[in-house]
């Protein structure tokens, strides 16, 4: 019984060498320790023999016992590390990649730092009740000039040199259109669609036909804002400018307000900030004064009130027009408008982590 023993170890270890899945070696297992296995039947056969085979063969029956019992376990075990590495290295991440790749793959974009303050300044103005208004970059003189106050003889006409459009198609036609040179016009087509009381702000681009410096853009953007309700003061004007400045800056600026001329309001002023690329020292971007001009307003004139069908006599407001790109301009310390509109990957990347 020793000597069948033994040729069973024999028979398992070649035949295990031959197996490549788990079944199969399922299957020797039980063609050896099965109920009917080889080794089975060997135990089954010391039940007929004496005490002192039984004493001698038990042992060994048992120890080959658990030796096939382990050989297969630790096969079935190296079989799963197996098809684990396999399933690894059919998904292999290269995560050493070099910087020529790098190079290669796309840059991902990040938003203009004007978009940025443009919608920080709509949620300040949202979360107070305005509405944000849009409007067209091709104007016509009437929501550009007459509505606000400005006639066709009026001298402020030449604050702004405007970009005009002849009509192709008919020289005859006596109606001009240009390209707006504020957002002032959004103003007019905002009264006429709404009744009072009503505040919206409507930021957008506008076009001067100027010769650019640090501080000026033949393309430029203004955010333009309008509160219109009954016994509305100046003091409704400076509450409002103050806390868009304080929520933009995120700490107190220095501001002056002096008084500006402009025909749509009446009085009006200029909210000057002392310069933040300069601390107010002097340089090109605030001409050496120490100040810029950012944010004209005032309180709506009663004509401008009259285009927009509403009744002076009732109701009264404010307005303003900040000049966005100078508020991006003071809020990261950048020294030259230019950069805005100048398409520089280099100078947009700065702003993609804000
Ligand atoms: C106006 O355009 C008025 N419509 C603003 C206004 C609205 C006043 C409502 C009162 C009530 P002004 O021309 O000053 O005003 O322009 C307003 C702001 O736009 C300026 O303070 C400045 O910050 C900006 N701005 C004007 N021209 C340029 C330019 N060429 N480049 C860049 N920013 C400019």
């Amino acid at each position: 019984m020793i000597d069948r023993l033994e040729t069973l170890e024999k028979e398992f270890m070649e035949n295990i060498q031959k197996l490549k899945t788990e079944a199969e070696l399922l299957n020797l297992k039980s063609e050896f320790l099965g109920k009917k296995g080889k080794v089975s039947q060997v135990l089954a056969g010391l039940r007929n023999a004496s005490p002192e085979e039984r004493k001698s063969i038990g042992p060994v029956a048992n120890t080959l016992k658990d030796k096939i019992q382990a050989t297969i376990g630790q096969r079935i075990q190296a079989l799963e590390i197996d098809s684990i590495n396999e399933k690894l290295a059919e998904n292999k991440m290269d995560l050493s990649l070099t910087s020529d790749v790098l190079a290669s793959t796309p840059h991902s974009g990040g938003l203009h730092p004007r978009t940025l303050i443009q919608r920080e300044i709509e949620d300040v103005f949202l979360s107070m009740g305005f509405e944000v208004l849009d409007g067209p970059h091709i104007e016509d003189e009437f929501h550009n000039f007459e509505a606000l106050n400005i006639p066709d003889t009026h001298p402020a006409r030449d604050m702004q040199d405007t970009f005009w459009f002849h009509n192709p198609h008919d020289d005859s036609i006596k109606e001009k259109f240009l390209l707006r040179t504020h957002t002032s016009p959004i103003q007019v087509r905002g009264m006429l669609e709404r009744t009072p009381p009503f505040r919206f702000i409507a930021p957008g681009s506008a076009f001067r036909c100027e010769r650019t410096d640090a501080s000026h853009e033949i393309v430029f953007n203004q955010l333009e804002g309008m509160m219109v309700g009954k016994n509305i003061s100046v003091s409704n004007l400076i509450y409002f400018m103050k806390v868009l400045l304080k929520e933009i800056f995120k700490k107190e600026v220095e501001v002056r307000l002096r008084p500006g001329f402009f025909p749509f309001v009446e009085p009006g002023f200029e909210l000057d900030i002392n310069c933040l690329i300069c601390s107010g020292k002097g340089c090109s971007v605030c001409k050496q004064t120490g100040w810029v001009e950012l944010l004209p307003c005032g309180m709506i004139h009663p004509n401008v009130l009259k285009a927009g069908n509403i009744d002076p006599e009732e109701y009264n407001g404010f307005a303003f027009g900040l000049g966005l790109d100078r508020l991006v301009m003071m809020k990261y310390g950048i020294d030259d408008i230019r950069h805005l509109n100048s398409g520089d990957l280099r100078f947009n990347e700065q702003f993609k982590s804000y």
